[in-house]
């Protein structure tokens, strides 16, 4: 598969890191990983295949996240050729083994947040859920006065908008101030595989926090993301617009207006029908009513300890 434009995949697990540690200004090291002192694990998922984990790096909190990749197509021939097979057990037609891969084809693909706050480390611990059902006048009475004083940091994003941080990891930019944003991959993706692509678009504006703003005036940004987001992933990774699932969270994590790009076949975090919210839904919506999302009642889901759940229960909302 193709590359960013400007940078290959190889780059990547160096530059989140850098990403991840740059805000306490301190340059990264190889041994980030391994000075890590393990503390507990947060979330465990033999499904998915990751583990998190809060601990200390040099007495600062972090987060390490660790994720099996899945096998890419392109380098199966080179694993069944080059690894070991041990047996495990054999029985009439069946046998199993541990198939023993070269380093190379054996990566863990590791995000660092460091340091991290109490907040991310509430984010990734496995909780109890709760739908909660936010009519437009709790978003102004509740939900906005909350998230202003506790949502998390977006320097990063402001670090991605003036190319501070990432900058050769764009895919496209269009630099227009009112309609513009920048498409790069999430770091949730590895980009060496297109089963789960991710890329996230940022847009330019700093005035939009979440789909709550969002008015018809807004609509030239959003098809804009639509038709330039979908062609560059079309021209750099050959994926059709039918191929893609293109959607905004609400609650986002972060309050500043970004959209989801992922591959409709991956069953991404966070893409289910109570947090995701299909862009092209939200065009037909403000079309029809300029202030849909001001008026109208949105569920999301809350974890048991998020503040703001608790701000729900005592207005008696939950
Ligand atoms: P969200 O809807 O605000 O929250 O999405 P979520 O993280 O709960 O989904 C923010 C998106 O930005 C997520 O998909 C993150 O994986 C992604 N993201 C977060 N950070 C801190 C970074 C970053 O530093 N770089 C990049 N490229 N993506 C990030």
């Amino acid at each position: 598969m193709a590359d960013s434009e400007n940078g290959g995949a190889a780059k990547r697990l160096k530059t989140d890191a850098e990403n991840d540690c740059g805000d306490a200004g301190e340059p990264i090291s190889d041994s980030l990983v391994s000075d890590f002192e393990i503390g507990r694990i947060l979330r465990d998922c033999a499904r998915e295949k990751n583990i998190f984990i809060h601990g200390k790096v040099k007495d600062q909190d972090a987060v390490v996240i660790l994720e099996k990749t899945p096998i890419r197509q392109d380098t199966l021939s080179e694993l069944l050729k080059s690894s070991q097979l041990k047996l495990e057990m054999k029985n009439d037609v069946y046998s199993t083994y541990q198939l023993q891969a070269p380093a190379h084809l054996n990566e863990i693909k590791t995000t660092v947040v460091c340091p991290a706050t109490e907040k991310h480390v509430k984010k990734y611990l496995h909780q109890e859920v709760f739908l909660v059902e936010e009519s437009g006048e709790d978003y102004r009475n509740l939900t906005l006065p909350y998230i202003s004083s506790q949502s998390f940091s977006v320097q990063w994003v402001h670090n991605i908008l003036e190319k501070k941080a990432e900058a050769d990891r764009i895919v496209f930019e269009d630099p227009d101030p009112d309609t513009g944003f920048v498409l790069l991959p999430d770091f949730k993706w590895d980009q060496k595989q297109l089963q789960d692509l991710y890329l996230i678009a940022i847009v330019h504006r700093k005035d939009v926090k979440s789909l709550r703003d969002l008015t018809s005036e807004h609509l030239p940004l959003l098809t804009n993301i639509r038709s330039k987001g979908e062609d560059a992933i079309q021209r750099q990774y050959s994926v059709p617009p039918s191929k893609l699932r293109v959607y905004l969270h609400y609650q986002p994590s972060y309050y500043h207006l970004h959209v989801h790009f992922t591959s409709v076949e991956y069953d991404a975090p966070g893409c289910r029908v109570e947090r995701a919210h299909l862009l092209s839904d939200v065009i037909q919506n403000l079309q029809a009513d300029s202030s849909h999302y001001h008026n109208r009642s949105l569920a999301f889901p809350l974890r048991a300890d998020d503040g703001l759940l608790l701000k729900f229960k005592e207005a008696g909302k939950v």
